[in-house]
C-alpha cells in the first residue's frame, strides 16, 4: 500500500492530491492512508498535507526501500519483488532462506547494513549503514550447475555499465569477481549456488558496492585496498538511481545471455577487463601461478600463459596484477 500511495503522489508531484481521491483510487479508508503517509514520513519522505487540498510529495530520501527502488522501475524479471531491510546479517543468507521457502526468481533482498556481510571463502565484507548497496538476487535459470559462475560475469558487466551510466566512472573488472578503479576495490560479487547434479535449484547473486563511503567509513586495513564511487568522483551518488540502473542492466544482460549465449557477455566482459593482457599472480587453492592473463574461456576460467609457454586454466582464485612499480596488487 505504501508503494501504491507513493506511486500516486509521485504522479502528481506538481500538485496536491486529496485523501478522497487516493482513497477511491486505492480502495482504502482515509485513516489507512493517513497511517501509511505517516509511515512514509518516518522513512524520510517529506509529505506536506493541507486541510482542503490533500497531500503533496516534497522530498524523497535516498533510502533503499522497496517502495523507493520500485517506483520508476520497468523490469519484468529482476526486481519483480524487492524485500528491503534496515539491517540483516547478510543479504545472501536472507535470500537463501527465502529461496529455500520457494521465493520467486528475480526477487531482490537489499539492506542498508549487513552485520555479517560475506566475501568468498568465508571472508568478511564491510557493509556500513547507509553508505553502499548490499543486495542479493534470487535466480532460477535453466542452465547446468557448472554454468552458474557465468552469472558472476553477467553481474560484473551489468554493474560496470550501471556505474558508467549513473556516475560516469570507468570501473574495470578484475577476474573473477571484483570491480576496481585505480587498483582499488569498489565492488565485490558473491555468487552462491544450490543445485542437484543436473539442475539448479537457485542461484544467489550477491552484489556489494561502496557508494558514498569516505575513507573513514572503511576500517584502516582497507584504506589502501578499497575505494568508493564518492571517493573516485567527489560526488555523493543517489544509491536509489544506481540500484535501479543495476537492476535494468541485470535484466538486459540476462536477456543477452539467454538469447545470444555466454560469448556475447564475454565480449563485453573483456572490453571492461582489468585482468586480460596483464602480468599476474593467481592464487588458486594451495597453488600460485605467475604469468600473463591471456583469456577467459567459455566457462569463465582464466587462461594463464606460464613462463614456459604452456597455458594453465584456473576456475577459481585470487588475482594480483603487476603494477608499473613491479609490485603486485
Ligand atoms: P572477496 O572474498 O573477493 O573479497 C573479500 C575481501 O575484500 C576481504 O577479505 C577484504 O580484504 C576486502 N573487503 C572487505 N570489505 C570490503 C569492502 N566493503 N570494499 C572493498 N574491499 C573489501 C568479494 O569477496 C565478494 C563480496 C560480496 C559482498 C556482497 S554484499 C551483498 C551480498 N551479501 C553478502 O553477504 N555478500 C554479498
Amino acid at each position: 500500500m505504501k508503494e501504491d500511495i507513493l506511486r500516486l503522489l509521485s504522479k502528481n508531484s506538481e500538485q496536491y492530491i486529496s485523501g478522497e481521491e487516493i482513497s477511491s483510487k486505492l480502495n482504502v479508508s482515509r485513516t489507512a492512508i493517513w497511517k501509511h503517509i505517516n509511515a512514509l514520513r518516518n522513512d524520510g519522505y517529506v509529505i506536506d498535507s493541507q486541510a482542503r487540498l490533500g497531500y503533496k510529495l516534497i522530498y524523497r530520501p535516498d533510502s533503499l526501500t522497496a517502495e523507493e527502488i520500485k517506483s520508476g522501475l520497468n523490469t519484468r524479471l529482476i526486481g519483480n519483488k524487492i524485500v528491503s531491510f534496515a539491517q540483516v546479517t547478510s543479504t545472501n543468507e536472507v535470500a537463501k532462506e527465502l529461496a529455500i521457502k520457494g521465493e520467486v526468481s528475480g526477487t531482490i533482498i537489499i539492506s542498508e547494513q549487513q552485520t555479517k556481510g560475506k566475501g568468498r571463502l568465508g571472508r568478511h565484507w564491510e557493509s556500513p549503514y547507509g553508505k553502499g548497496i548490499w543486495c542479493s538476487v534470487i535466480l532460477r535459470p535453466s542452465i547446468l550447475p557448472m554454468e552458474a559462475p557465468k552469472y558472476t560475469f553477467i553481474s560484473a558487466v551489468a554493474v560496470v555499465e550501471a556505474i558508467r551510466e549513473v556516475a560516469n566512472l570507468e570501473a574495470k573488472i578484475k577476474w573473477p569477481n571484483d570491480l576496481i578503479i585505480n587498483g582499488k576495490k569498489m565492488c565485490g560479487i558473491l555468487t552462491e549456488l544450490s543445485a542437484e547434479i543436473e539442475r539448479i535449484n537457485f542461484i544467489i547473486l550477491g552484489i556489494g558496492i561502496n557508494v558514498n563511503h569516505t575513507l573513514n567509513d572503511f576500517p584502516e586495513e582497507l584504506h589502501d585496498l578499497a575505494t568508493s564511487v564518492f571517493l573516485e568522483t567527489g560526488n555523493i551518488q543517489s544509491r536509489v538511481k544506481l540500484i535501479r540502473a543495476i537492476i535494468s542492466k541485470l535484466e538486459e544482460k540476462n536477456k543477452l545471455f539467454t538469447n545470444h549465449g555466454f560469448s556475447a557477455i564475454l565480449d563485453l566482459w573483456k572490453q571492461y577487463s582489468a585482468t586480460i593482457g596483464q602480468e599476474i599472480i593467481v592464487k588458486a587453492q594451495e597453488e600460485s601461478y605467475e604469468g600473463i592473463a591471456e583469456d577467459i574461456d567459455d566457462l569463465g576460467q582464466l587462461v594463464v600463459r606460464l613462463p614456459g609457454g604452456e597455458t594453465y586454466k584456473v576456475l577459481a582464485g585470487d588475482v594480483s596484477i603487476r603494477k608499473k612499480t613491479g609490485q603486485y596488487a
